[in-house]
Formats: structure tokens, C-alpha cells, sequence
């Protein structure tokens, strides 16, 4: 599936006859700007980068993927509702709402399918306030500190637990 970066068209679930499910991949506030965003921090890859890295990732997977960024918190979370009522699993970069986003960890809490964190900078390297994460208690893991790679393996991880539960 083509990356969907402004509204997220249709998206579909692992449904009957074997169609590929489809991970959500869902970006905070901020990601818009990689590529000239502290890039000795997060590096020169765009979102489209990002995009297309997943779009590629998914298709050795067997997954499609519908990647997607927003600065507003709200619109994050009604992207979170609609994942738990689709059973679609979540690849998420919270960006700077991994720190203190209740809400957004309360939606996440209501999820029916994986949860994967992820993180192109190593946040436990960083400022101390970035130590915390208020999300990682409800995902099933997280990966951080790779880069564009931190995505790869995290689509690599939602696989797997598709496969786990299926
Ligand atoms: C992205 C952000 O925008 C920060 O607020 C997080 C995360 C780290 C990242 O490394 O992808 O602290």
C-alpha cells in the first residue's frame, strides 16, 4: 500500500482470504521536519524517507503499511481509536509525547493488536527528561537508537507477533 502521509485513506485489517494486514505507522510532533531537524541528532532521512523505508520493509513482510504524521495530539489519538477499532497494529514514534502524554498512553491502553515504540535517536543517551517514557509500559516493546533501521525492526517485531498469535 502506498504510503498515506495526509489522511490516512481506508486502511484494512488482517482480514479473511489472507490480505496483508496493515501496520499503522504513526509519527509525533516534529517528524515532519527530519531531514534538517538536529540531523546530528536524528540524522538526514526525510519522513518520506521514513515512508518509503517502511513501505519497502512491509513488502518483504508480507504487511502493508500506512505511514502517517501529525503534530496535534488529538488527531494522534483518534488515529490510535481507530487502530483498536480496526485490531490494527501500531508501529509509533510518540517523538516528544513519549514523555508526558497520558492521554496518548491511555488511548494506547484500549489497543487490540501489537504495539511497537520506536525511536530514531537512543532517548536514554539524552536529556533526562527524555529518560522516561509513558507509553512503553502499555507497547509490547521498543526500539530506539537506530535510526531509520529502529523502524525496520520494529515493523520486523509487529510480524512476528502477528505470526505469535495467529
Ligand atoms: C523523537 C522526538 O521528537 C523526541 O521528542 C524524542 C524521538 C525522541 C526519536 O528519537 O525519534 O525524545
Amino acid at each position: 500500500m502506498a504510503p498515506d502521509l495526509e489522511t490516512g485513506a481506508a486502511v484494512q485489517g488482517a482480514g479473511p482470504g489472507g490480505a496483508a494486514a496493515t501496520v499503522l505507522v504513526l509519527n509525533g510532533p516534529n517528524l515532519s521536519r527530519l531531514g534538517t531537524r538536529e540531523p546530528e541528532i536524528y540524522g538526514t532521512a526525510t519522513l518520506a524517507d521514513v515512508a518509503a523505508t517502511c513501505a519497502d520493509a512491509g513488502d518483504a513482510l508480507g504487511l502493508a503499511v500506512d505511514v502517517r504524521q501529525t503534530d496535534d495530539e488529538a488527531e494522534l489519538i483518534a488515529w490510535i481509536h481507530q487502530a483498536a477499532d480496526g485490531r490494527l497494529p501500531v508501529v509509533l514514534n510518540p517523538a516528544a509525547f513519549t514523555h508526558y502524554s497520558y492521554a496518548l498512553r491511555d488511548a494506547l491502553a484500549m489497543r487490540t493488536a501489537p504495539l511497537v515504540e520506536v525511536h530514531l535517536s537512543n532517548p536514554a543517551a539524552r536529556e533526562t527528561f527524555r529518560h522516561n517514557s509513558v507509553v512503553a509500559g502499555v507497547a509490547d516493546g521498543t526500539v530506539a537508537g537506530f535510526g531509520l533501521l529502529s523502524y525496520v525492526l520494529a515493523l520486523r517485531a509487529v510480524a512476528a507477533l502477528l505470526a505469535r498469535r495467529a
